[in-house]
C-alpha cells in the first residue's frame, strides 16, 4: 500500500454556509450545467500539495502548527466560471489581507518542501459545479453571505466508489 496520499490545506465552510449555499445553488443553476459539489466537501484551497509522503506530511503539518496570524472574514459577492477546467465559483472581490497572507505562506512552505506549485496566482474560490464547459450564464450577483475564517485545515482528497471525498486529517486555529 502506498504511504503517499493527496492532499490539500483548505477553509472549511461552517455547516450553516454549506447549507445556505446549496439550498441557493439550486436555484441559480439549472441541473445541466455542471456537477454539483457535495455539501460537505464545499472548501475553499489555500494550497494545494498533490501526493504526499508521511514524512513530508509531519513536516508540513510541524509547518502549520507554528502559524501565527489572526483570523479573518470575508464577503462572499463573486460568481464566476472556468470553462477550460469546467469550474464554477464562488469568491470575493476584496480578498481580506489574512487570507492571502496565509495562502502564500502555505504555498511556499509546501514549495520549499518539494511540493510542486502552480505558478499561476492564487485566486480564492469555492468551486460549486464541476463538469461545467459549456457556456454558463452566471446569475449577476449572489446573497452576500459573510464567511469568517477561525481556523484552516489539511484534508486528504480520497477517490472511492466512483466519488471524490475530502476527509479533514487536522485543524489549527487562526489567533485573535
Ligand atoms: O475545488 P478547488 O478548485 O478548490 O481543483 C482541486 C481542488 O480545488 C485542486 O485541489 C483541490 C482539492 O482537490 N487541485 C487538484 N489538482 C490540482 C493541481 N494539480 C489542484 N490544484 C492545483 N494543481
Amino acid at each position: 500500500m502506498s504511504s503517499s496520499r493527496r492532499l490539500f490545506f483548505a477553509l472549511t465552510l461552517p455547516d450553516a454556509l454549506q447549507q445556505q449555499v446549496i439550498r441557493w445553488r439550486a436555484e441559480a443553476f439549472a441541473p445541466e450545467v455542471g456537477r454539483p459539489v457535495a455539501a460537505a466537501n464545499l472548501h475553499l484551497t489555500l494550497a494545494f500539495l498533490g501526493d504526499v509522503s508521511a514524512q513530508k506530511e509531519s513536516a508540513l503539518k510541524k509547518l502549520a502548527g507554528r502559524i501565527s496570524q489572526p483570523g479573518f472574514s470575508m464577503v462572499l459577492d463573486d460568481l464566476g466560471h472556468w470553462p477550460r477546467p469546467g469550474v464554477v465559483w464562488l469568491g470575493t472581490r476584496r480578498a481580506p489581507r489574512g487570507l492571502l497572507q496565509l495562502a502564500e505562506l502555505l504555498r511556499s512552505q509546501a514549495a520549499r518542501s518539494g511540493c510542486y506549485q502552480s505558478p499561476m496566482p492564487f485566486h480564492p474560490h469555492i468551486t460549486l459545479l464541476r463538469s461545467a464547459t459549456q457556456p454558463v450564464a452566471v446569475p449577476p450577483a449572489t446573497p452576500g453571505w459573510n464567511f469568517s475564517a477561525d481556523e484552516f485545515a489539511l484534508y486528504q482528497s480520497v477517490f472511492e466508489n466512483g466519488r471524490t471525498r475530502y476527509q479533514m486529517l487536522d485543524q489549527w486555529s487562526l489567533t485573535h
